[in-house]
C-alpha cells in the first residue's frame, strides 16, 4: 500500500478526545434541542473506514488497499468484509463460522451505498463470501434480498464457489456445545459473530456492509438483524451510515441502524445517535443478558460507537487530507467508559 501507516491502540477516554467524540452525548440524548446541526458535507480527499471488533483493523486495511487501487467506498466495504469472511481460524463470519444447533453454517450479509441501493442475502449456506453475493443482488437483480436455497442457486449461476463451510475447529466446538445444548449467546470482544463496516471514500461517497454467521447454535432457519436493511445496516448518503452487532432480535425489534441514521438526520452526532439507540433497547426490554453495539459514521467523517455493556470495540482508519498517512485506532466503546 502506498501510504505509510501509524497504528495506535488506545483506550476510549484518550482517543475520544483526539477524535472529538464523546463530550456531550451523555446529557444530550434526552435533550434533542442540545444536539448540533446534522452532518456537514465531507471534505474531499478524507477517506474514513470503521468496522466492528478487533478484526475491523484488518478489514479497514483491506478497505484502504481497495481505495488505493482505485476503488470506491463500496469496494472498500466488500474488500474488508471478504478478508474477514475468508479467515477460517475465526469462529465467526464466513468460513469457520460456528454452525446452528443442527450443525449447519448459515450466513447473512448485506451491503448498501450512498444512493440507497441495497443488496442482501440471508440463511445462505455453502457460499464463503455472502457480502459479494449481496453486492451482486444489488447490482444485477431487480431485488434487494435473496434467501436460503435461492441465494445459493444464484451464487452457482454467478459461478461462485459453492462448498461446505463447517471447519473441523467449528465442528468440534459444536460437538462440545451439544453436551449441554444450552442456548445463551455471549457477545463480547472475544466472542462475537459479525463484522459491520462503514466507509467514506475520497469523493465523500458513503457505503456500508454487514456479514455474519449469526449467533452460534441458533435454531435452524433463524435470521438475525445483519442482513436486514434498517436493522443491521443503514446508509443515507446525505446523512451517514450505521451498523449493529450483538443480539439481532433486540436490534430488529428497534430497527436500530435506521434509528441511528434518523437521529443523525435530526442533528445528533454519530456518538449521540448510537447512545440513544442503545437507550431505546434498554428502555424496551430486559438487557442484563444481552449485548448490542452500534457504530455510526456521519457524512462529516465523525464516528461514534456505543453498546449496552462493556466489551464492545471498533476499528477506525482515517485520512485527514489527501496527502496524510492513514491513522488507525482500535477504540474501546464499552458502556460507561467514554
Ligand atoms: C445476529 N447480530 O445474528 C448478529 C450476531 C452478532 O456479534 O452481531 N454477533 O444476531
Amino acid at each position: 500500500m502506498a501510504s505509510t501507516r501509524r497504528t495506535f491502540l488506545a483506550q476510549a477516554a484518550a482517543i475520544a478526545g483526539t477524535l472529538g467524540i464523546g463530550s456531550r452525548w451523555n446529557q444530550a440524548w434526552s435533550h434533542p434541542a442540545n444536539w448540533g446541526s446534522k452532518p456537514g458535507p465531507a471534505k474531499e480527499g478524507t477517506a474514513v473506514m470503521t468496522s466492528t471488533w478487533n478484526h475491523g483493523m484488518l478489514a479497514n486495511d483491506a478497505g484502504f488497499q481497495a481505495l488505493d487501487e482505485g476503488g470506491s467506498a463500496l469496494d472498500m466495504i466488500e474488500a474488508g468484509a471478504r478478508l474477514v469472511e475468508a479467515d477460517a481460524e475465526g469462529l465467526s463470519v464466513g468460513i469457520g463460522g460456528l454452525p446452528d444447533r443442527d450443525g449447519h453454517v448459515t450466513l447473512d450479509a448485506c451491503i448498501m451505498d450512498h444512493l440507497g441501493d441495497a443488496g442482501s442475502v440471508c440463511f445462505v449456506q455453502n457460499v464463503a463470501h455472502p457480502i459479494s453475493l449481496a453486492r451482486n443482488v444489488m447490482d444485477r437483480t431487480p431485488h434487494v434480498m435473496l434467501a436460503g436455497a435461492g441465494a445459493e442457486q444464484y451464487a452457482r449461476e454467478l459461478g461462485m464457489p459453492v462448498t461446505p463451510l463447517l471447519t473441523e475447529q467449528a465442528r468440534l466446538a459444536w460437538e462440545r456445545w451439544r453436551e449441554t445444548s444450552n442456548y445463551q449467546p455471549v457477545i463480547n470482544i472475544e466472542n462475537h459473530d459479525t463484522i459491520g463496516l462503514l466507509a467514506m471514500d475520497d469523493q465523500g461517497r458513503l457505503a456500508g456492509g454487514c456479514t455474519t454467521s449469526g449467533v452460534a447454535y441458533k435454531m435452524h432457519g433463524r435470521v438475525g438483524d445483519s442482513p436486514i436493511i434498517g436493522a443491521g445496516l443503514y446508509v443515507d448518503g446525505a446523512i451517514g451510515g450505521a451498523t449493529a452487532t450483538g443480539l439481532g432480535e433486540a436490534v430488529m425489534r428497534t430497527v436500530g441502524s435506521f434509528l441511528v441514521v434518523e437521529l443523525m438526520r435530526q442533528g445528533a452526532s454519530a456518538q449521540e445517535a448510537c447512545f440513544e439507540a442503545v437507550q431505546r433497547i434498554i428502555r424496551s426490554m430486559p438487557t442484563e443478558d444481552l449485548q448490542v453495539g452500534y457504530l455510526a459514521l456521519g457524512r462529516d467523517g465523525q464516528v461514534g460507537g456505543h453498546a449496552i455493556h462493556g466489551g464492545f470495540n471498533y476499528a477506525l482508519h482515517q485520512r485527514t487530507s489527501a496527502d496524510t498517512p492513514i491513522e488507525s485506532a482500535l477504540i474501546d466503546a464499552s458502556h460507561g467508559e467514554h
